[in-house]
């Protein structure tokens, strides 16, 4: 079944909602964790569930995405494996980028119809879970399904934020509502597990998955007045065509905004994290980078989170993300932060030799809270930078403040002793 299924993955349009650690590259390189890229999520998902030709659509080309997926997919050469990155292009035809999701699929068909498939699996590319998409498609094959959507119970007051259906009996979908009223809710209920019903998890929200099959996707992509599968391919579709619901009930989070990027980071540091990143079976791939392990000297470490190659003598981290080649400096208490790492390390020849006063990474004595640390930033010594909501949304050549949270901007530069 999984050599029919091909997957396109939507990598992100402007990506404004994760400004500015979207100002330099797509949404999909946007780095997690410590040492992942967004866009390995669903592309390990993909590989986990054995589907192995993937489209990542992206609305702008960024070198760190291109380089990330071309340093890291590697396939066999006898496999028909392969993970290709289309951005928005100019073609004599189209002059314009991608309107929306559903534009981004129609101008990048005649990538997809070169390949031979029958079930297209759309994804989304910022969101955090395991899923194993086999199950969806062989639903969908099972229930001769037109088109099957991923849907997760969530709450009343989360609903507003999603796509909402109800459905029968037997996973049909015979309503749906794109980002509905929060007056309207009451009315939109589901049938959904003990288990859900008893977290108040009572309505179902579309994860924005989609399978749809390949004759139906050209003949909806032909009707060029339609922007977005949220708002118009998928609404029109329901009582016209066999619409079915795959409720999945794992953990799942969509990642799109700063707000719900620093809390999945920062979640990664529970004891029991709901995301689980040391599963064998539902490995998350990223780039081997071959790095020399971390060393750590005289720190008070509680809840932390350390990628590999990190130099680091702080005085304490507590509830944070610490990622690849991250160097941090004595005295430094750092806490529910998410610090990126760097790309390279600066040798003493090139300190000496540039002159280079505030080195890449932490200093020392410095106070960090609350805050996301973008790649390659060099702060100083005594620096102090205590995010929260008593902080308005601001935004300045180095940071952008956005619900109370610090964003250093990738390669900022902060001086010894600012105070944020
Ligand atoms: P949203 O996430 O709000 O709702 P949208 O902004 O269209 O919908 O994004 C869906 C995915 O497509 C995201 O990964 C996004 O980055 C990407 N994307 C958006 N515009 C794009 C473009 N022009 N080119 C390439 N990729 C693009 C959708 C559904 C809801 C559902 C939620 C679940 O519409 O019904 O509930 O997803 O998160
Ligand atoms: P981003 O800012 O999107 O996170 P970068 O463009 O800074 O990504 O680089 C991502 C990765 O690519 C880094 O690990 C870095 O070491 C590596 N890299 C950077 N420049 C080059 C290059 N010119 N050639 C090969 N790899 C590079």
């Amino acid at each position: 079944m999984n050599n029919k299924v091909l997957s396109i993955i939507l990598g992100g349009g402007q990506g404004s909602r994760l400004y500015p650690l979207t100002d330099t590259r797509s949404k999909p390189a946007v780095p997690i964790a410590g040492k992942y890229r967004l866009v390995d999520i669903p592309i390990s998902n993909c590989i986990n569930s054995g589907i192995k030709r993937m489209y990542v659509l992206t609305q702008f080309n960024s070198a760190s995405l291109n380089r990330h997926i071309k340093n890291t997919y590697h396939f066999s050469f006898f496999s028909s494996a392969f993970v290709d990155v289309l951005a928005a292009e100019q073609t004599p035809q189209n002059n314009t980028w991608f309107q929306g999701t559903a534009d981004a699929v129609r101008q990048s068909m005649h990538h997809f119809l070169q390949h031979d498939f029958e079930y297209a699996l759309i994804l989304s590319g910022d969101q955090l879970y395991h899923m194993d998409y086999k199950k969806m498609v062989q639903q969908h094959i099972d229930n001769n399904s037109d088109i099957t959507i991923g849907t997760v119970p969530v709450k009343e007051k989360e609903a507003p934020a999603f796509g909402i259906l109800k459905t029968d009996n037997d996973n049909n979908i015979t309503s749906f509502i794109e980002k509905p009223n929060a007056s309207l809710l009451p009315e939109w209920t589901s049938p959904v597990s003990d288990e859900m019903k008893a977290e108040g998890r009572n309505h179902l929200g579309s994860m924005g998955i989609y399978v749809f099959n390949r004759q139906l996707l050209i003949d909806l992509m032909n009707d060029e007045s339609t922007v977005d599968f949220g708002k118009e391919i998928i609404p029109q579709s329901i009582g016209k065509l066999k619409v079915s619901s795959y409720q999945f009930e794992g953990y799942w989070t969509d990642i799109g905004n700063i707000d719900s990027f620093f809390e999945a980071n920062i979640g990664l540091t529970d004891d029991i994290p709901k995301f689980n990143l040391y599963d064998t079976e539902q490995r998350v791939y990223t780039r081997a980078r071959i790095l020399p392990t971390s060393k750590i000297s005289g720190t008070q470490l509680n809840k932390a989170v350390i990628a590999e190659g990190c130099l680091i003598h702080a005085e304490k981290i507590e509830k944070s993300v610490i990622g690849v080649r991250s160097r941090i400096g004595k005295g430094s208490v750092i806490t529910n932060t998410y610090m990126m790492g760097s790309d390279t390390y600066e040798s003493l020849e090139e300190i000496e030799k540039n002159k280079i006063e505030i080195l890449v990474g932490i200093g020392e004595n410095c106070h960090i809270n609350n805050a996301i640390i973008d790649k390659n930033c060099r702060v100083g010594d005594n620096v102090t930078i205590n995010g929260g909501k008593h902080l308005e949304d601001t935004e300045t050549s180095t940071y952008v403040i956005k619900d109370g949270i610090v964003v250093l901007k990738k390669g900022a530069i902060i001086p010894n002793g600012f105070s944020i």
